[in-house]
């Protein structure tokens, strides 16, 4: 059994880490152009270290939960049959213990040079303006993808997609593209699809089966009954 699992900021919210779109449409309080676009790290790169230095640092204060648990649980029973493409760009997957997780906006703990486009592993703050440790030029910026720009490794998503037997979405509101088309591609390869998340999403129509409840529960009940 083939299986693909779309993750979003839902499975982290019962680890603490706030999720996008339940706080008047401000985004960390921040309007999402101010912070995650190109143009606003042009225009005002302080403000958009001290916005991603907050979240690397905030990434010390929680933990993974249940569901992130489960998910790892999963892998070690399928191995290369499952996939976990996350639109989250904290470790919480990887502290679980998984190893097939797909950043599709990617890392908080990664720096990418706008000079050679090197990536480096990342823990401390960008907004010092250090220089890179391959070129040494101060030219870092969060490796995160921002809206405009295009996700990571889309070929790769769109390939497991067209061959998986399964398609799971987990603690995702379906708003944000190309991450909530994923559902109807998937739909257009015949391959069956289940939504688990807190209340219904934008996209909650498209599935063959939708379940609500909080990650913490809902997906370690999945994975039980999947593993039978
Ligand atoms: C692109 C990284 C071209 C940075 C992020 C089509 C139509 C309309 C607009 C567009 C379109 N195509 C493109 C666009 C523009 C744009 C877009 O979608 N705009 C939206 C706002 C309309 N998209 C882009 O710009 C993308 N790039 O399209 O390039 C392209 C296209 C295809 C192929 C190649 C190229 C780039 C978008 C990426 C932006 N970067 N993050 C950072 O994190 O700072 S997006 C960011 O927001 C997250 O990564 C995530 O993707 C999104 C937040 O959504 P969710 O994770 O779903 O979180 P949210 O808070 O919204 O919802 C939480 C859900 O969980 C809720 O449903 C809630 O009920 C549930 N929940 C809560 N608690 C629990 C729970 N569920 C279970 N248990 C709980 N305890």
């Amino acid at each position: 059994m083939r299986v693909v699992v779309l993750t979003g900021a839902g499975i982290s919210a019962e680890s603490g880490v706030p999720t996008f779109r339940d706080t008047d449409g401000l985004w960390h309080g921040h309007r999402v152009e101010d912070v995650a676009t190109p143009e606003a790290f042009e225009v005002a790169p302080m403000a958009v270290h001290r916005f991603y230095d907050a979240r690397r640092a905030a990434l010390a204060e929680v933990e993974p939960n249940a569901a992130h648990v489960a998910l790892a649980r999963l892998e070690a029973a399928l191995g290369n049959d499952l996939l976990v493409v996350t639109q989250n760009i904290d470790d919480l997957h990887e502290r679980a213990g998984s190893t097939r997780v797909l950043h599709m906006h990617g890392e908080l703990l990664s720096a990418l040079c706008c000079s050679c486009r090197s990536r480096s592993p990342w823990t401390g703050d960008l907004g010092d303006l250090p220089p890179c440790p391959r070129c040494g030029l101060t030219d870092l910026r969060p490796d995160v993808v921002w809206f405009g720009e295009v996700p990571y490794q889309m070929d790769r998503i769109y390939l497991a997609l067209a061959t998986a037997d399964l398609f799971v979405a987990v603690g995702t509101s379906g708003a944000v593209y190309p991450a909530a088309g994923f559902v109807e591609h998937a739909t257009t390869y015949g391959v069956r699809t289940l939504e688990l998340n807190l209340k219904p999403s934008e996209v909650t129509t498209l599935f063959d089966e939708s379940r609500e409840g909080p990650a913490g529960r809902l997906v370690p009940d999945w994975v039980d009954e999947l593993l039978g």
